[in-house]
């Protein structure tokens, strides 16, 4: 028994260390030995009903099961019209096909709490934040699945009053958790956002897996999935249609962010489909104060975005954005394939440190190809603190003939192999070993060994 204990650990440990195979290490779910229909609680799915109620007393009485194995909360199909509430630990919501759960259109239905620390405040508008439409604080093991359910946020009041700058507050996302460890989604489908779509922040364990998130093209900075100061995430076969950034990867805003200092950190995305009409469909940063690090991306299909793959930061943000791989990436109808920019994103308030100056280091690029692409790559790095190790490898854009440019490049150094059209020469210092990439992988091998040994 103890020798198994053992063995376990080294084993858990060793997966670790290598860092980049979230996805690989994915826990089995048992069943929840009690589970009980939200119809047991007075609900009524007619889509005019607020059940609101119903769901926080039929979520108050599966706490009793805890520790008992846990329990499911069953939806069924309807139309489940619902304020904001709040999950338990040792929880599986389970919405069957047909059911939609549906957010309120009158934001009294929506809790006012407060900014999350590494923020210091909302961040679209200064003060509180509405709770998102299902929210989880402090929790262990939870669940959110089904059939093919839908969670409809029906964002357009929100998006409404986001452009006509009527917030009173910055608005709802439809699923966040803080601080909870071991978080399942899966098999459902997310519509509408208000603003961001799933949001763990301060969380380990994650595993978000085939689930199809969607948007309007024109609803304002909405987001897909959003992991914040999180480790050990894994995202995998996920499609995401969404106004603005279709993964972000992110850990907290100059000063807050920066005390704060939590990490996101071992990151795992793979075999997903994204696209994001303004944004970029996959984003790091701009809030990326508390650090991103150990991030592996692969087999992944970007279209029909004004960015493919963005690293946005700014003075003040501090923090830093290394040891990050994206390979094996199709892309096609974007605007810019790459963009890197120290120049981009704005601040909580004044009492920011200017001198806290973000890093970005040992990015590897490589096995892309595109098609109809109009700028290849765009990298514009702090005078003060220039973009470092940056390596493209196997890299092939097709650009139309629209291409004002093909790369653009300031305040930046790296290593390129193999890569159409050719880069700026900033990119290609003649590579210390004969594959440059490779170097730099072994040095972030290297490095992620010892921030395990060190922590
Ligand atoms: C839900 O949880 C939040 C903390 O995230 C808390 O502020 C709020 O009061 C809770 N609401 C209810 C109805 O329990
Ligand atoms: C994905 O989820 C759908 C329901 O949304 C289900 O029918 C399908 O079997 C799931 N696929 C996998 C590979 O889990
Ligand atoms: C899941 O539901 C969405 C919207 O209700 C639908 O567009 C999609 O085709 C469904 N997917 C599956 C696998 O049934
Ligand atoms: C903001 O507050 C004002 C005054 O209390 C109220 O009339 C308005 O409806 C609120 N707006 C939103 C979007 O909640
Ligand atoms: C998702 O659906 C697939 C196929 O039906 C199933 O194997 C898997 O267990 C489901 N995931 C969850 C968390 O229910
Ligand atoms: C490059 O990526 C494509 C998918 O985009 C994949 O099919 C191919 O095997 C990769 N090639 C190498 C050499 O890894
Ligand atoms: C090429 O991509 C642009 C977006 O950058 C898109 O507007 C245009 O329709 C695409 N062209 C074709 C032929 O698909
Ligand atoms: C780049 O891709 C185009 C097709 O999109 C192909 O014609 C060309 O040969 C490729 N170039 C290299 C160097 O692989
Ligand atoms: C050190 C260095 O390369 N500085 C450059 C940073 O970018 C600005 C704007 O392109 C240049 O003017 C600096 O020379």
């Amino acid at each position: 028994m103890l020798v198994a204990l053992v063995l376990l650990l080294v084993l858990s440990n060793e997966v670790t260390v290598n860092g980049y195979g979230q996805c690989e290490y994915s826990p089995a779910l048992n069943p929840r030995p009690h589970s009980v229909s939200i119809l047991e609680f007075g609900a009524v799915g007619d889509g005019k009903t607020l059940n609101t109620i119903a769901f926080q007393n039929a979520i108050f009485y599966l706490k009793s099961f805890a520790d008992k194995g846990g329990a499911q909360l069953y939806v069924p199909p309807g139309q489940w019209l619902t304020g904001s509430f709040n999950l338990t630990s040792h929880l599986t919501l389970f919405l069957e096909r047909g059911a939609v759960i549906i957010g309120s259109q009158d934001p009294i239905h929506w809790e006012v709490i407060d900014p999350l620390p590494s923020y210091g405040r909302g961040i679209e508008a200064p003060g509180g934040r509405y709770l998102s439409l299902i929210n989880g604080y402090m929790l262990d093991d939870v669940v959110i699945t089904g059939n093919n359910g839908t969670i409809d946020g029906v964002g357009s009041i929100w998006w409404r009053s986001f452009t006509s700058h009527s917030l009173n507050y910055s608005r709802p996302h439809l699923i966040e958790l803080v601080g909870s460890n071991s978080v399942v989604v899966s098999n459902i489908t997310f519509l509408n956002t208000p603003a961001y779509t799933i949001h763990p922040v301060y969380c380990s364990n994650v595993h978000i897996h085939n689930i199809s998130i969607s948007a309007p093209s024109e609803s304002p900075f909405t987001l897909g999935i959003v992991p914040d100061s999180s480790d050990n995430v894994c995202i995998e076969d996920c499609t995401i249609s969404i106004g603005f950034d279709a993964i972000a990867l992110k850990s907290g805003w100059d000063e807050y962010g920066i005390a704060y200092d939590r990490p996101t950190k071992n990151v795992h995305i793979r075999r997903v489909h994204i696209q994001s009409s303004s944004g970029s469909s996959l984003a790091f940063g701009s809030d990326m104060s508390g650090g991103i690090s150990n991030v592996l991306v692969e087999h992944v299909h970007l279209y029909n975005s004004e960015t493919g793959i963005v690293f946005r930061t700014t003075r003040g943000r501090g923090g830093y954005m290394k040891d990050i791989v994206i390979s094996d990436i199709e892309m096609e109808n974007i605007y810019r394939a790459i963009a890197a920019t120290g120049h981009c994103g704005t601040h909580p308030d004044d009492k920011f440190d200017p001198n806290a100056l973000p890093h970005l280091d040992h990015i590897i690029l490589k096995n892309m190809t595109g098609t109809n692409i109009t700028i290849a790559g765009t990298f514009s790095g702090l005078e003060e603190s220039p973009f470092t190790n940056i390596c493209l490898s196997n890299l092939n854009f097709s650009l139309n003939s629209l291409s004002p440019i093909t790369w653009e490049c300031s305040n930046v150094s790296g290593f390129s192999e193999s890569v159409v059209p050719k880069p700026c020469p900033d990119l290609e210092i003649p590579s210390v070993s004969p594959t440059a990439c490779s170097f730099i992988l072994s040095n972030i091998g290297e490095a992620t060994k010892a921030s395990y040994a060190s922590a």
